[in-house]
């Protein structure tokens, strides 16, 4: 048996855009997301687009009942700023009406609501006055998070900034994943850097408006493995774990931004405008704690021919394709469990121990519906299988004395995903697309029994 400390969260994670649906009703404007769809619909998997997803708009009682069915003591989602701010300054009531409606049921369930504020949904309005790469976006996103703070701080304890800040960046400036879809290595630091000052400028609203909760970031963390003990391949992976997980963790937890980093950047011609003032709120506003989401290790190796200065990431480091790797072939991410003891044991060393959470880990599945047995319930042995190897070397961390309060799968009922549509699905229920029925799948029942053991 493998038991957790005392109160450990148990939960999913999940995010607005991916699952409230009504995305052009009630007041809600555009995000990015919405206006992409509209624009370049062949981009998404089937054509598959933003606007229903898993309603849980008016899902949401039966989706806490659910939660509470599985055992779930903590869920994690968004806000949709466009939905809360339309034109990021007004606020909707009924966005008001509907959050509190959402985070009293879950209370009601014995869910404890985690409450982030931005999931990768650039509303469309800053959009226009040119997204993160604007200056102005920093006191747009701090208004907002003031504003949710003083609406909801009577029925969320646990707040985050961002969901994964790195991705926007990287996905909307540098691999095209995201709108606008902009190949530009100096744009990308520009709005990584304003999107670092909008979460200090958060942390520093929050610690205004209330004495009582805790705020966090949750980061997307890949551990760096590098290829061979050479000195270029190791290099090759200090300059990865710089880029892509101390550009947002040292500043978050420690205050600082790396000087290698700030070495590297200046080197490269890639260092952002940036103001005298932030020095100091980047130095203060530490998060209470952090959440990490953890899918798959980064593998690299030294690069053969780099470009000086570099145009893209991978001219500081090339990606090493280990020939023993597991694979998840639907998703083509690589499973390797043993990162998250690493993980564990690396903020328990180089960041002061810091209260963290796993805040997403999970396997994307195609085609479910042919793991479904004659009651009609998907028998996904394979999650489960996942989620006791992840959950076991978390464990070991735990022993040796990381600061580890929760694990929180990708995700509660199956949904929509950016440019994958509904292809691959995570949840512990499985979404019907015809009716958005609901329904548990195995790994749901068998975590009901992890909550209620507090182990396994
Ligand atoms: C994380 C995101 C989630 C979710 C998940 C699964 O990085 O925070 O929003 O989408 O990945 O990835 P995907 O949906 O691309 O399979």
């Amino acid at each position: 048996m493998k038991n957790f400390p005392d109160n450990f969260l148990w939960g999913a994670a999940m995010s607005a855009p991916q699952t409230e649906g009504q995305s052009s009703n009630f007041g809600k404007t555009a995000t990015i997301w919405d206006h992409w769809f509209q624009t370049a619909p062949e981009k998404f998997y089937h054509h598959q687009g933003p606007e229903i997803t898993s309603d849980v708009y008016d899902h949401y009682l039966e989706d806490c009942e659910n939660m509470q069915a599985i055992g779930l003591n903590s869920l994690r989602t968004s806000i949709s700023w466009a939905r809360l701010l339309p034109d990021g300054k007004t606020v909707n009531p009924e966005a008001v009406a509907f959050y509190r409606r959402y985070f009293s049921a879950m209370r009601d369930h014995g869910v404890e609501p985690i409450i982030n504020l931005f999931h990768f949904d650039t509303p469309m309005w800053l959009m226009a006055r040119g997204g993160w790469e604007n200056r102005e976006s920093i006191d747009a996103f701090a208004f907002y998070a003031r504003t949710a703070f003083e609406l909801f701080d009577d029925l969320v304890n646990k707040w985050t900034t961002f969901n994964e800040p790195l991705v926007h960046v990287e996905c909307g400036y540098l691999y095209q994943y995201h709108y606008p879809a902009v190949v530009d290595f100096k744009r990308a630091v520009q709005v990584g850097y304003h999107t670092l000052l909008a979460h200090k400028a958060a942390v520093k609203a929050f610690k205004e408006v209330t004495q009582t909760g805790e705020i966090g970031i949750i980061l997307n963390i890949s551990p760096t493995y590098s290829k061979s003990d050479t000195e270029a391949d190791v290099l090759a992976a200090q300059r990865s774990d710089l880029l892509n997980t101390r550009s947002f963790l040292d500043p978050a937890v420690l205050g600082t931004i790396p000087d290698e980093l700030l070495i590297l950047l200046k080197e490269n011609e890639l260092m952002p405008a940036t103001k005298s003032e932030d020095h100091a709120l980047i130095k203060g506003n530490i998060v209470d704690f952090i959440g990490l989401n953890y899918y798959q290790p980064r593998r690299v190796q030294a690069q053969e021919k780099p470009k000086t200065p570099a145009q893209m990431p991978d001219d500081f480091y090339q990606p090493y394709d280990w020939p023993d790797k597991r694979i998840n072939p639907h998703r083509g991410w690589e499973i390797y469990p043993e990162a998250l003891y690493d993980v564990a044991m690396m903020m328990k060393n180089d960041y002061h121990n810091k209260p963290w959470y796993v805040s997403e880990n999970g396997m994307g599945v195609a085609a479910e519906e042919t793991f479904m047995n004659a009651n009609g319930e998907i028998e996904d042995d394979y999650r489960i299988a996942f989620m006791k190897e992840h959950l076991s070397y978390l464990h070991q961390g735990i022993r040796e004395g990381s600061n580890c309060f929760g694990y929180h799968a990708w995700t509660f009922v199956d949904c929509w995903s950016w440019l994958n549509g509904y292809k691959n699905r995570y949840g512990f229920y499985r979404l019907d697309l015809a009716t958005r029925k609901r329904s548990v799948k195995k790994s749901g029942r068998w975590m009901k029994q992890v909550s209620e053991n507090n182990g396994f």
